[in-house]
């Protein structure tokens, strides 16, 4: 048995969680256990379990049991519940806490995991942006998620991947909230000219070739702004902040995941053309008088467009264009 394949208990939890949730009445031990194949007393030790796991099940001799209400907390039942993609998600892992949910990932991909599967954590010990920068992920309120992909692509194309999962977010975030969020270059989601959401892109590659491509999505849903440090507290925002209420994370999880996975379909299909438009009307940089920072160097000038690689054509100040694979943005004034 494979680590990401579904085990036999969560099977029975999720069986008992579909006849609950299908059912207006009341549903007995005696049927769930017939439904099940199982006694009981395993019926009866799974509801304790799921009681523990946050699900409010009521249950009365001689009636049967009822679901009252069911956790904002990405289990792999709560994913799968109602999910409408064929790959993304299909397959989820759940750690309460966890070092990075790309490492944990990047070892199930060398074992072999399909594409597709699903870490996602309350909370990251060693959460990571990129360039061994900390990302901060307190338990509770964020979405700390790696998808797993197994593109046809070639390495050069890794950042249009990066700009997938962007572009995924925002428009979720959009559709669940209304809020104006937006793609800020190369690789965040910000609300308001605030960041509320980072991407890492990981990839493991010979010849040109990806063997696997990991997209892990740091997003701060129902997090307060003084529950981050204070270093990063002022540019940081997150959706509760912005929405002036809590989102579902597992319904913010499995509308991101929809929009990951159309757009994915058509990048493999039909190439990037349809992606670098939508980023084109969802930029928050285009236009905008910005700053670049790179390695070296600091420059200031107009963000022209975004090319068809994802390269940012920036005008300087001296009139001549340059483009930019890589580095930070500030966009002034
Ligand atoms: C990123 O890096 O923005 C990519 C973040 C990716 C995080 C996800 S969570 C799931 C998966 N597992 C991981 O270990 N990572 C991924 P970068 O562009 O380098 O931005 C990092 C900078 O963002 C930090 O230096 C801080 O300034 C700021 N920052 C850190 N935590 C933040 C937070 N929770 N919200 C907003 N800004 C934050």
């Amino acid at each position: 048995m494979q680590p990401w394949e579904t085990t036999a208990t969560e099977k029975a939890r999720a069986e008992i969680l579909g006849a609950l949730r299908n059912s207006e009445e009341a549903v007995s031990g005696q049927a769930l256990s017939q439904q099940l194949g199982i006694g009981r007393n395993s019926v009866w030790k799974h509801v304790q379990a799921l009681r523990q796991m946050g699900y409010e099940i009521v249950g009365r001799t001689r009636q049967g049991y009822r679901l009252l209400s069911v956790p904002d907390t990405p289990y792999p039942y709560e994913i799968a519940h109602e999910l409408r993609t064929h790959t993304l998600g299909r397959y989820a892992i759940y750690l309460p806490v966890t070092g990075s949910t790309n490492d944990v990932l990047r070892d199930l991909a060398k074992q072999g995991a399909p594409e597709g599967l699903v870490v996602v954590a309350d909370a990251q010990v060693s959460g990571r942006g990129r360039r061994g920068r900390v990302w901060e992920s307190p338990v509770g309120g964020g979405l700390w998620v790696s998808v797993l992909l197994r593109p046809s692509l070639m390495t050069a194309q890794a950042p249009l991947l990066a700009l997938l999962g962007a572009v995924a977010v925002a428009v979720a975030v959009r559709k669940e909230t209304g809020l104006d969020a937006l793609v800020k270059w190369p690789n965040d989601v910000t609300i308001g000219g605030r960041k509320v959401c980072g991407i890492l892109v990981e990839m493991s590659a010979e010849a040109e070739v990806i063997h696997h491509l990991i997209i892990g999505i740091g997003l701060n849903v129902n997090l307060r702004r003084d529950q981050l440090p204070e270093e990063v507290r002022a540019p940081a925002t997150s959706v509760l902040e912005e929405y002036g209420a809590r989102v579902s994370r597992v319904g913010l999880l499995r509308s991101i995941l929809l929009e990951m996975e159309s757009r994915y379909d058509v990048l493999s299909r039909e190439g990037p053309q349809t992606l670098l438009e939508e980023k084109r009307t969802l930029s928050a940089v285009l236009g905008k008088e910005i700053d670049v920072i790179t390695d070296s160097r600091r420059l200031r000038g107009l963000a022209v467009s975004v090319e068809d690689d994802g390269a940012l054509r920036v005008r300087l100040s001296d009139g001549q264009e340059q483009l930019f694979y890589a580095g930070e943005v500030s966009v002034r004034g």
